[in-house]
């Protein structure tokens, strides 16, 4: 299994690419990508539409022949019953990914999440969009339960830094948190940084760009002005 913060530590960078939308063949578009964005990203955040498109065996292909430089994460966002979501991470871990984004909102999970070996869990405990209102109104009980559980940390959103914060204040020290929500959905690259993330998970703001390379390298700037590197 990768090391995270090592990885982050070698590229100066906490920058994690999420995978989802692709033009032309999503495998030449993912390789072209990954094959030139190593010295920047830490991590490359794989979605369902990606996955969709690849197919699942495109999608291992890829973590096989990219994960000597980068941290693989499946974001398929699993909420299902404990037998399910165990099956599903050790099935991910399986295929080569080092962690995996689950919801925490089907509670129940200790038991499922507790027998994952050498698989980073990241808990979700609100979302980046305006209308997440149902999971932000219980954000305080699933940061709770998020860090009785014992998992690596969370993923809550760039564009509520309020929150970020909040999550930084409650939860162990030793617990990540991951940010979506910069670029595309609005919130400055290192914004989430200066909130308390660790990481700061970035898109279609990087995948859209004509200059990825230099997008990507933008984002790193403002995020190296932040942690001081
Ligand atoms: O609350 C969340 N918001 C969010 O955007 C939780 C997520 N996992 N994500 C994911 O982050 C989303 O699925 C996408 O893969 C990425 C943000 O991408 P972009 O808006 O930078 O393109």
């Amino acid at each position: 299994m990768r090391d995270l913060l090592g990885l982050a530590e070698r590229k100066k960078s906490r920058l994690i690419l999420a995978l989802d939308f692709v033009s032309g063949d999503p495998a030449v578009f993912a390789d072209r990508l990954l094959a030139a964005l190593e010295p920047l990203v830490v991590g490359v955040k794989v979605g369902l539409p990606l996955a969709l498109r690849m197919g699942f065996r495109g999608v291992c292909e890829l973590v096989e022949r990219y994960g000597s430089g980068y941290y693989f994460l499946a974001d398929f966002k699993l909420a299902d019953i404990p037998d399910v979501v165990r099956e599903e991470l050790a099935l991910l871990s399986e295929a080569g990914f080092d962690g995996s984004i689950v919801h925490l909102f089907p509670m129940g999970l200790e038991e499922a999440l507790s027998g994952v070996r050498g698989h980073d869990v990241f808990g979700l405990v609100a979302m980046s969009h305006a209308g997440s209102r149902l999971l932000d109104e219980h954000f305080e009980d699933l940061l709770r339960y998020a860090s009785r559980l014992g998992i690596r940390g969370v993923v809550a959103p760039a564009t509520k830094p309020g929150l970020v914060a909040r999550a930084r204040a409650f939860l162990p020290e030793d617990y990540l948190i991951l940010s979506p929500g910069v670029g595309a959905q609005g919130a400055e690259p290192g914004s989430a940084l200066r909130h308390g993330a660790t990481f700061e998970i970035v898109g279609r703001s990087i995948t859209a760009s004509e200059d990825y390379y230099g997008a990507a390298e933008r984002v790193v700037e403002s995020q190296r002005r932040v942690i001081g590197e």
